[in-house]
């Protein structure tokens, strides 16, 4: 069975949105184009409690982009986002939800962030994708969306860690470049990882 994963294509990260990947919005169309061809389709959701301590209104004298130690972990202090019900967190409304077959989320737990659609940072909890997967006989997995050196990162390098054959859609996907270059060696260590990256028309 083919799988597709739609990496958070949520409003807060697309332009004008809280935490704005550049030119995120274009990402959509393939999504959707792809999703018609895949047999299975989930999406990851980013789901923040207001008092999520990835976001620097929580650590006064901080600002987003400043990196803190969170539970032994490097953790990088984001604007509020995705807030768990708001209009942020709802995906972008061109995205066809009707070829998404389950939705998954993630960063719920106030006191841990969540870049991978598979397990927190600190691999304390699954979000249940690896096993609904599992349960499915899934083996390769195709991702797509937001963001190239965050969550699509982070949930590559799981995917392939827990066995997966994946495949990464680059131009089904944007980055936020936080420091210049982090999107390309964000490629550069999922291809290192063992992870295939593939263009839109390669899959089609
Ligand atoms: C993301 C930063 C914080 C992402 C989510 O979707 O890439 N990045 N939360
Ligand atoms: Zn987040």
């Amino acid at each position: 069975m083919t799988c597709l994963l739609l990496v958070d294509l949520q409003n807060d990260f697309m332009p004008g949105g809280a935490l704005a990947v550049p030119l995120g919005n274009e990402v959509i169309g393939t999504a959707n184009r792809l999703a018609a061809d895949f047999d299975y389709v989930v999406a990851s959701q980013d789901w923040h409690p207001s008092d999520h301590r990835s976001f620097a209104s929580q650590h006064p004298g901080r600002e987003p982009g400043d990196v803190i130690d969170l539970a032994g972990i490097e953790q990088v202090l984001w604007p509020d986002h995705c807030l768990q019900g708001s209009f942020g967190s709802e995906f972008h409304a061109d995205l066809d939800r009707g070829q998404v077959d389950a939705v998954f989320r993630k960063g719920t737990d106030p006191q841990l962030d969540s870049y991978s659609a598979f397990f927190d940072n600190a691999r304390r909890r699954s979000t249940g994708l690896l096993e609904h997967l599992a349960t499915r006989g899934v083996k390769d997995l195709w991702l797509l969306g937001l963001a190239s050196d965050y969550c699509v990162k982070f949930s590559a390098l799981d995917a392939v860690s827990v066995g997966l054959r994946t495949h990464v859609v680059e131009d089904g996907c944007r980055g936020i470049d936080l420091s210049p270059g982090d999107v390309a060696r964000a490629w550069d260590e999922m291809r290192a990882a063992g992870v295939e990256i593939v263009s839109e028309a390669s899959v089609r």
